[in-house]
């Protein structure tokens, strides 16, 4: 199942939360021991009705969650009462968000396509989910983001330059070079270092107040009708107990008031809460893939319209008087010199010394990485032709 676990904005107090659990649990063991009566069945941890009819349960006889929006595809709000009434500068701020990381990964795919890094991964079509949901929780709120959630680093201040860096695993690069490109982490932002095995996201959830899930319609070549039966992922929130909505991740204002009603309420009531954004992966599902074998460039020429979540924020935009074509031309070129620019400074930092990748995990480094360092320099001396002549001093343990 494709579950993402996307932002996970965690809590702060985490003792009271744990103290609140167990007494949760002990109060609810002992109502339990009451036996079933002729009134009510009291089977332990249940709180249904008996029915004296057989009736087999179709699965789609409870109809679905519905997916809450804001914004129609005209970029209009649809029911007042739900304008979340950010002003012009804020939302000029997310568009500047959501636009410069679309230019950031045109240029860095391509760069990917000209081998001068080794891998990349785009968020075409899902600029909103990580931006919305960043913008709407504090800057302090810890996140643990899934590899397609650049979006969030980036509205917390992450630079160009820092997220080029590390794609080019360069001196400059926090994580040392020692991960694969879009693997970032920020201690200053409140961002914990992406993991690329999947669900690792799950038990660090299960402390965090919020979690949400990007649903956006594939797990690379796996369409969604053939990951569940159900009703998506958003159904299993009320399985497992949890307090849940399912919203249209495109819709840049429906993403932030859920995520913001979401905060509110697990910070409230010391419970988490599943958001379910919906949503589409335009793009390949990274730079080793390519998504035109298993679907139809009709089925994604779909998404690059009215829908998508750039277009609807511009329309509002466009429909309040605060963006004009003018602008838009001037701030994309903007972003791309920008992204430019830093790439030609990136691209030439020296890498950092190759022995760093040995050091940093454990306090005395046990034989059997001893025993690989020695191979590697072996290695080195032998085919010092493909690796680079100098390597970073600098900022080197190693000098
Ligand atoms: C535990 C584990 N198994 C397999 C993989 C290989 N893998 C990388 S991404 C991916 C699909 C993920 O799809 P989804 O969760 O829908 O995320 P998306 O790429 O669509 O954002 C798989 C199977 C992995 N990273 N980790």
């Amino acid at each position: 199942m494709a579950l993402k676990n996307t932002s996970l904005h965690f809590i702060k107090n985490l003792s009271r939360f744990g103290q609140s659990l167990c007494a949760k649990h002990l109060s609810s063991a002992r109502t339990n021991i009451t036996l079933a009566t002729d009134d009510k069945p009291m089977f332990p941890g249940f709180s249904a009705q008996w029915t004296d009819k057989l009736h087999l349960i179709d699965p789609t006889s409870h109809g679905t969650i519905p997916v809450y929006r804001v914004l129609d595809y005209g970029g209009n709000i649809i029911n007042s009462s739900e304008d979340p009434k950010l002003d012009q500068s804020k939302v000029v701020e997310i568009y500047h968000c959501m636009t410069l990381l679309n230019s950031m990964d045109r240029i860095l795919y391509e760069c990917q396509r000209q081998g001068r890094i080794s891998f990349y991964m785009t968020h075409y079509g899902e600029e909103a989910t990580a931006v919305g949901s960043a913008a709407a929780v504090n800057p302090d709120d810890l996140v643990f983001a899934q590899y397609r959630e650049t979006g969030v680093l980036m509205w917390r201040g992450y630079t160009l330059d820092q997220f080029i860096n590390q794609c080019f695993g360069n001196c400059e690069d926090e994580g040392k070079g020692r991960m694969m490109p879009i693997h970032y982490g920020s201690k200053a932002n409140n961002f914990v270092t992406i993991s690329s095995p999947l669900t690792v996201q799950l038990p660090q959830g299960k402390v965090s107040r919020e979690m949400g899930t990007r649903n956006n319609g594939y797990a690379i070549s796996t369409p969604s009708h053939e990951q569940y039966r159900g009703d998506g992922i958003a159904a299993h929130g009320p399985a497992y107990g949890m307090t849940t909505i399912r919203v249209d991740g495109n819709d840049i204002f429906a993403v932030y008031n859920a995520t913001k009603a979401a905060r509110e309420f697990a910070v409230k009531e010391n419970r988490p809460v599943l958001i379910e954004a919906l949503t589409y992966r335009i793009g390949h599902h990274s730079t080793s893939d390519d998504s035109s074998t298993y679907r139809q460039d009709s089925e994604v020429n779909q998404w690059t319209g009215a829908s998508h979540p750039i277009a609807r924020l511009k329309q509002y935009m466009e429909n309040q008087g605060w963006w004009t074509e003018a602008q838009e031309k001037e701030w994309k070129q903007d972003t791309v010199n920008r992204v430019r620019k830093s790439l030609e400074l990136c691209e030439k930092r020296l890498k950092p010394d190759w022995r760093e990748m040995f050091y940093d995990v454990y306090e005395k480094m046990p034989d059997h990485l001893m025993n690989q360092m020695k191979m590697m320099e072996e290695h080195l001396d032998k085919y010092a032709e493909h690796y680079p002549k100098n390597y970073d001093k600098k900022n080197s343990s190693f000098v």
